[in-house]
């Protein structure tokens, strides 16, 4: 596939008609259109015949068969267009007479029309910005670092990037729909973008009227999904492919990376640097050196001599060590597991039969073919084994798959070889955590696991988290994290984060400091670095960095009750977490939060503006919706629907807090990582002024096993009711088989009266200090 050129319409065959019985009209031939109706105004068009009856993406759906519900109609018109209409008969969304359907031999595209008013985002994770208006982008998982130059990586957009989801969010303005591309091959998607003449000028076809979508290959098969906001659009987004399973608290601790940590002198030195620096951690990291000869699956007896031992001790103090895993297996005839890969013929294949080997860290290296169910059991064993040592969470690389300067066309997928490189490229990295998440699983039966991959595919997110793959320690990477965060979290991998501090090159304290103040709150937080890059640890620069650092992540901690129920919602309704602020706010005419990419919301009730550049001294902060907003750093309530400046802090970040919210948070300072969820602060984020009743629900479990599914976790429903200047709350624990939550309240304002359930309270004084700033409150203790 090349990376800058892309399919042209008019090279394409569209079809002319449609009728149930000869499907569509191409110039050659007939096929058929198959078009099928689920619940929460879920829809599917696939096109199939000759080549197009494969389709060999391995992304798994829950369909629901129930469309009762539906409030919207989805038609194909003789002329091979298509019209999705609203029940009243309305035309929300259509495509173009004649010009919908396209086909080039093996090739598809699919044509929409498109609107001046239209914003697009989603596509997974990328570097080309928040919003996809006059956009075009691939869809073939690539290792950056490999393939593009660094002078392109450094301050560029390096497109196609790690995780391929064919999924694209249009907001037309009546109605969000989502167009997600069911093809595991190399996909595209061109939105009211112009054709480019040599790369210098670019003209303009029709094709700037439409969004295109389309493959190199395989079956065009189109999910179309319609709501009324962006919100619901996600949840049936996240239910069709598959919600983030409840992740184990740890993994929304502070997590510390850097390739160089292999040894187990590395995590005894962190655990007693971090105590030392009263700085708040889970899991400590082992880049590739921890391998014997980068052996997957082996320790390297110089530097870890008692593995169990070590992870376990590590995993007792509360910190699991996250070992990466490589997915090439070294070819050495003297090593068990690549012996046992061999007998168990597992190993992709060349065109001609041949053991197909790639060129990475471990020399010449065989790659097991996820794409095949015994491969992945035969996986599943290895990581079995080796999670059995007390590793309860990995990190899965080069899954791109990254090959090195072999070509990765030569490396075949299913029995014998028989299918392309293409059929499972962009599935790779999927493929290889779903395998990974089943041994682990056999490992720990009673455990959550935790993983994060580089690469991922359609629905990845059941299997593993994501990070950002490799960037680099500036501020373009910094500031382009929000929009690729953003967008990921669209698309179905809500639980993503990128290297604190930057990857490649060296960070400074300044960017350290701006750089754990924009993703301390990050759905995943792990500093990583290069190797031979300077040292990034919080204490690696002056003391007042690390003090800023610690503040930050210590919110982080305070805040863990909050950011931990997120994932609650996200596992049983699909809520995105990390979220752009037209997730939950409509444009008004005094703030159009369509572009807003340097400003972002950690779910409903806490937004974030920080700073992404090294010098500005100012900066504006949009402050959406009717109610007003708490801003953390001066304690003032400032009004909603405007945008405001705010000035630059050393010490500070702008966070605000949403008037009319309920924040849990943990209720002793956070100086380590062990958090019972029911010792609970609930803070009341409202004053005398606000008015209205608002609810919310809050889960506390163990955080750590799998009781939680077996019904072991408890619920509390806190109701806040605004009389004039009096406060009523009504706070009741629904469900208390994980024990009874009693929470604390923290009021942010002295009401006239109290009452909780009733009974008068009388709040006492008392202060509360997040991130280094200190905020007077009242507390209730029931
Ligand atoms: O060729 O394991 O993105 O996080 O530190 C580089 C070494 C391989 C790439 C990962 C990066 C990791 C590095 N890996």
């Amino acid at each position: 596939m090349y990376f800058n050129k892309y399919p042209f319409s008019q090279n394409f065959s569209f079809a002319s008609t449609y009728s149930a019985e000869l499907g569509v009209s191409f110039a050659k031939e007939n096929r058929p259109l198959i078009i099928k109706e689920y619940g929460n105004n879920i829809f599917r068009l696939t096109l199939n015949g000759g080549d197009w009856n494969n389709n060999s993406s391995q992304a798994e759906f829950n369909l629901k068969e129930n469309t009762s519900d539906n409030n919207y109609q989805l038609q194909i018109n003789e002329d091979a267009s298509l019209q999705l209409r609203s029940k009243q008969g309305t035309i929300l969304f259509d495509s173009f007479p004649r010009r919908s359907f396209g086909k080039n031999g093996k090739a598809s595209m699919l044509r929409f029309r498109h609107h001046s008013k239209n914003r697009y985002y989603g596509a997974g994770s990328k570097m080309i910005g928040l919003e996809y208006t006059g956009v075009r982008t691939k869809f073939w998982n690539t290792d950056a670092f490999a393939d593009f130059p660094i002078t392109h990586i450094h301050k560029g957009t390096p497109d196609p990037y790690y995780v391929s989801i064919p999924y694209i969010i249009v907001k037309t303005e009546t109605t969000w729909i989502g167009l997600l591309l069911n093809n595991a091959e190399a996909a595209y998607a061109s939105i009211a973008a112009t054709v480019d003449i040599e790369g210098f000028s670019s003209i303009r076809t029709d094709d700037e009227e439409a969004i295109i979508i389309g493959s190199e290959s395989g079956q065009p098969d189109l999910f179309l999904l319609a709501a009324d906001t962006l919100a619901e659009l996600t949840q049936n987004f996240q239910q069709l492919v598959g919600t983030t399973p409840l992740p184990p608290l740890w993994a929304l601790g502070y997590q510390q990376c850097r390739w160089g940590y292999e040894t187990t002198e590395h995590l005894l030195d962190l655990d007693e640097k971090f105590a030392q620096h009263d700085f708040p951690v889970d899991g400590l990291w082992f880049d590739i050196g921890y391998m014997d000869e980068f052996r997957v699956f082996t320790t390297d007896p110089d530097k870890i001599p008692t593995p169990s031992e070590t992870f376990q001790s590590m995993l007792k103090k509360g910190h699991p060590v996250v070992p990466i895993i490589d997915p090439g297996v070294k070819v050495d005839p003297d090593y068990t597991i690549y012996q046992s890969g061999q007998a168990a013929d597992i190993f992709c294949k060349n065109p001609e039969g041949s053991e197909f080997i790639g060129l990475v860290w471990p020399g010449l290296t065989a790659f097991p073919d996820f794409s095949q169910e015994r491969a992945r059991q035969w996986w599943a064993e290895q990581v079995e084994a080796f999670a059995k040592q007390g590793i309860v969470g990995a990190w899965l690389d080069m899954n791109d798959p990254s090959v090195g300067n072999s070509t990765p066309y030569d490396m075949r997928f299913g029995p014998e070889g028989i299918n392309g490189h293409e059929t499972f490229h962009n599935q790779y990295g999927m493929g290889m955590a779903r395998a990974t998440r089943a041994g682990f699983e056999a490992a720990h039966p009673n455990r959550r696991i935790f993983l994060i991959s580089r690469s991922s595919f359609i629905g990845g997110g059941k299997y593993a988290a994501v990070w950002t793959g490799d960037n680099v320690s500036n501020y373009h990477y910094l500031r382009s994290s929000i929009a690729t965060q953003l967008n990921l979290a669209l698309s179905g991998i809500p639980f993503n984060g990128g290297d604190i501090g930057g990857f490649a090159e060296n960070t400074n304290a300044r960017l350290l400091r701006d750089w754990m103040k924009s993703a301390c709150l990050s759905p995943f937080c792990r500093n990583h670095s290069m190797l031979n890059s300077v040292q990034q640890e919080p204490w690696a620069f002056d003391e007042s960095t690390l003090a800023v650092c610690r503040n930050f992540i210590k919110l982080r901690y305070r805040l863990m009750p909050y950011l931990y129920n997120l994932f609650v919602a996200q596992a049983e309704q699909g809520s995105a977490i990390m979220r752009p602020l037209f997730y939950d706010f409509e444009n008004s005419e005094a703030l159009e939060l369509d572009y807003i990419d340097d400003a972002f919301l950690v779910g409903p009730s806490i937004l974030q503006a920080p700073f992404l550049d090294a010098d500005s001294l100012k900066r504006n902060v949009p402050l959406p919706g009717q109610q007003a907003w708490f801003e953390l750093e001066t304690g003032k309530w400032i009004a909603g629907n405007q945008t405001v400046e705010v000035a630059r802090s050393e010490t500070h970040s702008p966070f605000f807090l949403k008037e009319a919210s309920i924040l849990p948070l943990r209720r002793t300072d956070p100086s380590d990582n062990r958090i019972d969820l029911k010792e609970l602060d609930m803070l009341v984020v409202a004053n005398k002024s606000t008015t209205g009743s608002y609810t919310s629900h809050y889960q506390a479990d163990d955080g750590e096993t799998l009781k939680v599914n077996s019904g072991v976790f408890s619920r509390l429903s806190v109701t806040i009711l605004h009389d004039g200047d009096t406060l009523l709350i009504e706070s009741k624990c629904t469900i208390e088989h994980y024990g009874l939550i009693q929470p604390h309240f923290l009021l942010l304002d002295a009401f006239s009266s109290v009452t909780i359930n009733g009974r008068i309270v009388h709040p006492k004084d008392d202060t509360l200090r997040l991130a280094g700033a200190t905020i007077p409150v009242k507390r209730i203790v029931i």
